[in-house]
């Protein structure tokens, strides 16, 4: 039976590969989720007998956009946008929007895949999507990213609304640009409606939005070291990325004890052994986000050794927490955090880890909760700006982050109930598949064929 099963995934995952070839990044994330289904298509042949997985695979709809604008000089420039609506069967496209040059149609679908099983982990209702462009925020003036923003939106309107599909941010996707896309919105639907999340305060934004990806991804492993007794007190803790997710995990993690002690990007990394807080910490804050800087401006400013063309992972710590992007975290760089006696690796980016790395981290018995249960806080409390915005009321920050305390919370015990239940106890990438497919694969099997 189980071999049977293995050949029926691997034959899904055949086929995506022979369809798309040039997709890398969506197909490691296909496998990663098809090889863990097994028990459960197993025990369920309902689901094959359908084709959920072969309907979860393909994206219900895909759009690919011209974005034309004009920079400061006067050169026009053309980029390229997408919006993958991957899976709607438990409510509206929901996902962020991705201004970054490494943007493709492949990279949209694999975040876009994700999406799906960890908006169904938040247990909100959202289905799944992604969007964005090959646009790189970085030397750009406000009045460009503006220019931009506009012309995006000026593609995308028509597929979005706040009961169709709600995009977001995501890398180099802020407060800023949500606000020029929601305006530019706004003036063509002629209404004012949540059709974006992490909108600011005043303009129907919820409390909480931007320090909800870092703050949930605390959450979440003070909840995995809840299950070895332990807690953040004391734990040395290296992370990769210093925009939002990275800044305000580092808030949440020095309040709960911890100390962070390294950030970079894809030039090198810093090694800060005191650890990131006040006033340093103060400094990062706006050094992504609102600046776009490099984060070599940090070692800079205070006086620390810049190591050049290295990842963080080579330093002593006990947690690593990926905060930047896919397949930052290698096989080798698992070795060396698994060597220098790191024991808990949870992914606040999406697909962070490659297959390598992940298999390191689980013959060497450390403990592995991946992107889509941990950083699904920053979605969760997008869900809860959606609620806001329909009852027409703002929550207290106290409200939200009790509400996203809780989800996150649920999210980390429905995974190793997930595990548990399928044999793969102790498992959270298991359980994360597991308990995200089952919810949207029941949802498809009660709609019909669509
Ligand atoms: O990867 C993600 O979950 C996000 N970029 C947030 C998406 C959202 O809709 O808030």
């Amino acid at each position: 039976m189980t071999t049977q099963v293995d050949d029926y995934i691997d034959a899904i995952v055949e086929d995506v590969k022979r369809r798309d070839p040039d997709q890398p990044e969506f197909h490691q994330a296909v496998e990663e989720v098809a090889h863990s289904l097994a028990p459960v298509l197993s025990q369920r042949p309902v689901y094959r007998e359908m084709r959920v997985l072969e309907r979860m695979v393909e994206p219900e709809r895909a759009i690919h956009f011209r974005v034309p604008w004009m920079d400061d000089e006067g050169v026009v420039q053309v980029n390229r946008g997408f919006r993958v609506q991957m899976n709607g069967a438990i409510g509206p496209y929901k996902g962020g929007l991705r201004f970054a040059p490494s943007v493709n149609l492949g990279v949209m679908k694999f975040l876009a895949f994700e999406q799906v099983f960890k908006n169904a982990l938040t247990q909100l209702p959202m289905g799944g999507g992604k969007g964005g462009a090959d646009f790189d925020p970085r030397g750009k003036s406000d009045a460009e990213v503006m220019r931009f923003c506009q012309s995006f939106m000026t593609e995308l309107w028509r597929y979005i609304g706040p009961n169709t599909d709600v995009p977001a941010g995501d890398i180099g996707v802020g407060a800023r640009e949500v606000g020029f896309m929601f305006g530019q919105y706004k003036r063509l639907a002629a209404e004012f409606t949540g059709v974006l999340t992490g909108k600011k305060l005043d303009w129907g934004g919820s409390l909480m939005r931007p320090e909800a990806t870092g703050y949930g991804t605390a959450y979440f492993l003070a909840e995995v070291l809840a299950t070895d007794d332990t807690t953040l007190e004391g734990k040395t803790i290296a992370i990769s990325g210093y925009g939002n997710v990275g800044a305000f995990f580092i808030e949440k993690a020095n309040d709960l004890g911890a100390k962070v002690v390294t950030i970079g990007d894809e030039f090198g990394f810093v090694h800060d052994p005191d650890g990131i807080s006040g006033d340093k910490l103060e400094f990062l804050k706006p050094l992504w986000t609102i600046h776009r800087r490099p984060a070599k401006d940090y070692a800079d400013e205070f006086g620390l050794k810049w190591v050049e063309g290295k990842r963080p992972w080579v330093v002593p710590c006990d947690v690593a927490v990926p905060t930047a992007t896919q397949n930052e975290l290698d096989g080798a760089s698992a070795e060396a955090l698994i060597a220098n006696g790191c024991r808990y690796v949870v992914e606040a980016a999406n697909m962070p880890s490659t297959p390598e790395a992940i298999a390191a981290f689980s013959a060497a018995g450390v403990k592995f909760g991946p992107g889509k249960a941990v950083n699904a806080g920053g979605v969760a409390t997008s869900g809860l700006e959606m609620s806001q915005n329909s009852l027409r009321l703002n929550w207290t920050s106290e409200e939200v982050d009790a509400r996203l305390h809780g989800i996150m919370k649920g999210i980390h015990r429905t995974c190793l109930r997930a595990a548990e239940e399928f044999g793969m106890a102790g498992d959270y990438v298991a359980g994360a598949n597991i308990a995200g497919f089952t919810k949207v694969a029941d949802a498809m099997l009660d709609q019909g064929v669509v």
